[in-house]
């Protein structure tokens, strides 16, 4: 499986453990750049980015990258990343962080493609973490999990105050139109949202329906609504945005291992 990396770029302030790593020169740390890297099958929907979204209870480490910028995503994805030329040495993770989802959650980072200045780390508890890199992109406006988690940080007082999530980091955030799909409209996955009756993140038939009919026909016969292909066929410029992000150095590739390195160790 192959997925696109998005590189978002952590913002000051940072979280404690991290302050030692990265922050711009004089601030805090060493100065290096560091990223969450969030994998997607999508990159063409990350104009429609509202959050980003990581499990609290996963474990995730910040690693020094070749390029000299610091990776945080899940500790299973850094090893897998370590046989890609991530790391200086082949199958080495050179760590400076090790850390749970709850300790990056509320974090302020600068994403590519979207619209908003400021997008906030935010807890879904559906996130595995034995897939892609543990941290995703919440793009509501097509993924019917985003659309139902975010409604669910909104709705719910409690749970945002569980996670230490502040108000201004998520009521603010609205689905951006990305893409139409004739016949389900410009926000698909809030349509299939109420269409579908779902109530939750936790909602997972529902859920699952729901993406196997955004899924298909986003790509076949989805029109984008933004950026600089508007009115072209997604199915035209997926992998042109795809290669745009990656020229750019706001993404890299990432290929999942059908099955996964075993720790020769103890
Ligand atoms: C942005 C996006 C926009 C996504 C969309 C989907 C959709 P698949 O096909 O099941 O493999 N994802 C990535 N990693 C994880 C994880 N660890 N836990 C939970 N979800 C994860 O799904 C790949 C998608 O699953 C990825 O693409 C990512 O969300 C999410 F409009 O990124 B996507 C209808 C889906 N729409």
């Amino acid at each position: 499986q192959e997925y696109t990396l998005i590189k978002m770029r952590l913002l000051e302030p940072y979280p404690e453990k991290l302050c030692l790593v990265g922050g711009s020169a004089g601030t805090c740390g060493e100065g290096k750049p560091v990223f969450l890297v969030a994998a997607t099958l999508r990159a063409e929907t990350m104009y429609g980015q509202t959050s980003c979204w990581v499990h609290p209870d996963l474990q995730y480490v910040a690693f020094n990258t070749a390029a000299g910028e610091v990776f945080v995503c899940s500790s299973r994805a850094a090893r897998n990343m370590a046989y890609q030329g991530f790391s200086s040495l082949e199958g080495v993770v050179d760590v400076v962080a090790e850390l749970r989802g709850q300790d990056i959650i509320g974090v302020a980072l600068q994403s590519p493609l979207t619209s908003y200045d400021k997008i906030y780390v935010l807890p879904m508890l559906t996130v595995k973490g034995d897939k892609g890199t543990g941290v995703v992109s919440c793009v509501p406006s097509d993924s019917p999990d985003d659309y139902a988690a975010l409604v669910d940080l909104k709705k719910k007082a409690a749970m945002r105050q569980k996670y230490g999530v502040e108000d201004h980091m998520v009521l603010p955030y609205e689905p951006i139109p990305v893409l139409e799909i004739p016949g389900i409209g410009k926000l698909c996955a809030v349509f299939l949202y109420e269409k579908l009756k779902i109530q939750s993140q936790n909602d997972k038939e529902k859920l699952q329906e729901a993406k196997d009919l955004v899924y298909l026909k986003g790509f076949y016969d989805g029109v984008m609504l933004t950026g600089e292909f508007v009115g072209k066929k997604v199915s035209e410029v997926k992998k042109l945005i795809q290669k745009q992000l990656i020229d750019s150095n706001q993404a890299v590739i990432y290929y999942e291992p059908e099955k996964q390195i075993i720790s020769r160790s103890g």
